[in-house]
């Protein structure tokens, strides 16, 4: 693929880059996305109808039996080519800081070192009642119970209606305020507040890329646009830049 100049001027010369990710970017680990009818046992629930406190007092062995499925897909999963992009796009810039949206680690796992979780992770476990993080536990009921304060376990992530964490949200606002260049790489920017960081992005002088093989909200503001795989376009994005 043939990048334009001035973009890869503009990049090279960037002393700050922020990335917003979602769930595009793992699509080609094999994790199912939120916006594609939920696979296989879970094709009846939507999403935003699991991924809430309420939902999980009403049937919290549902909840947590949701949550052990895609542990499990993640497992044995791994990152993809676009992950891994992007962790070598973070040495060819002076400051460089991931903002996701996805709760599976991947960039991490990847390489990446400047992570900032928006919604948690999968892989961590906390308590329903006082967020007591548990790292294992020998209760076979499901789900199983705080082995401090006896109430149940549940994933350590962010669920519709919850606040996201404090630093977290403030950090990723701030990065977003003082970038040069922002990626919005996957995601359908509808769930809020992180939609609207490639807004405040924008408003704040960045030069605008999105990475979506579909139109979001974010298209018409972008100052180029890809209707691109992630995990195929970024490895060529970073191979050019890298050249
Ligand atoms: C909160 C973790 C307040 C759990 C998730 C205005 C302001 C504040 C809140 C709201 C607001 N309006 C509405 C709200 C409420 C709500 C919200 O935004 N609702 C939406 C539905 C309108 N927001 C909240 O509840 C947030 N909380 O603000 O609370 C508050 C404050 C203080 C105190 C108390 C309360 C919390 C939101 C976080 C919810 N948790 N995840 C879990 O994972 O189970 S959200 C979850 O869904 C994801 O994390 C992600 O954020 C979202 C899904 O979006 P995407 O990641 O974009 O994925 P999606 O499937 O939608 O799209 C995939 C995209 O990839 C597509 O565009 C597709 O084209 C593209 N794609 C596919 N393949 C590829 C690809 N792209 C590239 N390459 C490919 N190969």
């Amino acid at each position: 693929m043939v990048f334009s100049t001035l973009l890869l001027e503009t990049l090279n010369s960037a002393q700050k880059v922020a990335v917003l990710t979602g769930a595009g970017i793992s699509a080609e680990s094999g994790i199912p996305t939120f916006r594609e009818a939920q696979t296989g046992l879970w094709s009846k629930y939507r999403p935003e109808d699991l991924a809430t406190p309420s939902a999980f007092r009403r049937d919290p062995k549902l909840v947590w039996e949701w949550y052990q499925w895609r542990r499990q897909l993640i497992e044995q999963s791994n990152p993809n080519p676009g992950h891994h992009a992007i962790a070598q796009f973070e040495g060819l810039v002076p400051s460089f800081t991931v903002i996701t949206q996805n709760v599976d680690g991947f960039h991490q796992s990847a390489g990446s070192s400047t992570v900032i979780e928006l919604h948690g992770n999968i892989m961590r476990t906390i308590c329903f009642d006082n967020r007591h993080k548990i790292d294992e536990w020998d209760d076979y009921e499901i789900p199983p119970r705080c082995p401090i304060c006896r109430s149940y376990l549940r994933p350590d992530v962010v669920w519709f209606g919850e606040g996201l964490p404090k630093t977290a949200l403030e950090n990723a606002i701030q990065e977003t305020r003082e970038c040069n260049v922002f990626l919005a790489i996957g995601t359908s920017a509808v769930v809020e507040p992180a939609a609207s960081l490639p807004w405040i992005a924008k408003e704040n002088g960045a030069l605008l890329i999105e990475v979506n093989p579909n139109t979001t909200p974010v298209t018409r503001n972008a100052d180029y646009v890809f209707h691109k795989p992630a995990g195929e376009f970024l490895p060529e994005l970073v191979h050019a830049l890298a050249t």
